[in-house]
């Protein structure tokens, strides 16, 4: 009997486990589920969390209202990764979001900072939002203590990654996965549009935000683990070499290069589960 019972109890530990991973309160450590499924079928698994692109929580309401920004191109299976892993976790930290992904078309170099700009002004354009998170397509977050809200000062959230042996590369680093809420992210007038091709756009975001008097903040490690989906580098997005120079000029161009100078041409498809901002950005400008 008392055998019996000790299996019984195991059991209900583990299905009240499982049913947490999928609605419940958080739980701490995850693994990655690194499963390939179609877009169809991701729309498909997690389309009844959602309500005309907004996955809200059922039984109150929050107290932020979140856009995920996320930059891309022709990372689709990332995508898929990234999506498959995240709703469920912001689904458990009873989020109010809503996913734009913000894809340059292939005509010109990668230009990230800008696509992030693009984001943040096409999002209130369609609503009203309090918290921007800016997301790297290929990075999972593995703790979902690791709360995906803003605060006083911008957040860094994905401090520790498998790739630097999940501690932090340097104190002023600030790549990855950041959030500022609308009124800091105007304040800072965003990103600079000038840094095309990979690299430097991160550390000008935080020259920016120091400029302006505010601090990185960040949660202990623990939570801020993220594992990079393995990649290489792309032709359309090269290192930069000029990065280390304009950084230099990071605080003096801050008012002319950001929100208020961007031009761009941009189509919008509303699909299940994220937004879709297919963007023309000159970098001539
Ligand atoms: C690092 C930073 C990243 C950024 C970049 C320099 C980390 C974890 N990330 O990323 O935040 O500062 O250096 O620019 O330190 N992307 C596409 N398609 C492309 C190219 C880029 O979707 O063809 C997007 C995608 O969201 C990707 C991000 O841009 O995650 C950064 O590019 P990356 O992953 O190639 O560069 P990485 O890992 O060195
Ligand atoms: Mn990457």
């Amino acid at each position: 009997i008392l055998v019996s019972f000790l299996i019984s109890v195991i059991f209900l530990y583990k299905l009240s486990f499982i049913s947490n991973r999928n609605t419940g309160q958080c739980v701490g450590r995850l693994d990655t589920d690194k499963n390939l499924i179609s877009l169809k079928q991701l729309g498909l698994k997690f389309q009844h969390l959602f309500n005309h692109g907004r996955l809200q929580p059922r039984d109150c309401q929050a107290l932020q209202r979140l856009a995920i920004i996320i930059p891309f191109r022709k990372r689709w299976s990332h995508l898929i990764v990234l999506l498959n892993n995240l709703i469920p976790l912001l689904s458990r930290q009873q989020a109010d979001v809503h996913f734009f992904v913000v894809e340059q078309s292939s005509r010109s170099t990668f230009n990230r900072g800008a696509l992030q700009n693009v984001g943040f002004l096409e999002a209130l354009q369609l609503g009203q939002f309090d918290c921007f998170i800016f997301h790297d397509v290929d990075l999972v977050p593995l703790n979902d203590k690791n709360l995906y809200r803003c605060g006083d000062n911008p957040r860094h959230f994905s401090v520790a990654l498998n790739k630097y042996s999940y501690s932090l590369l340097y104190p002023g680093y600030f790549g990855g996965v950041v959030g500022l809420s609308t009124q800091q992210y105007r304040d800072i007038n965003g990103n600079s549009n000038l840094y095309v091709g990979w690299g430097g756009e991160d550390d000008d975001l935080l020259e920016r935000l120091l400029n302006k008097g505010y601090y990185i903040s960040r949660y202990a490690t623990d939570l801020s683990k993220y594992d990079m989906i393995q990649h290489g580098m792309e032709e359309g997005n090269k290192p930069n070499p000029f990065r280390l120079m304009l950084l230099e000029t990071a605080r003096v161009r801050q008012e002319v290069d950001g929100l208020t100078s961007i031009q761009y041409n941009k189509t919008i498809t509303d699909l299940i589960l994220f937004t879709l901002i297919t963007v023309d950005i000159d970098n001539e400008q």
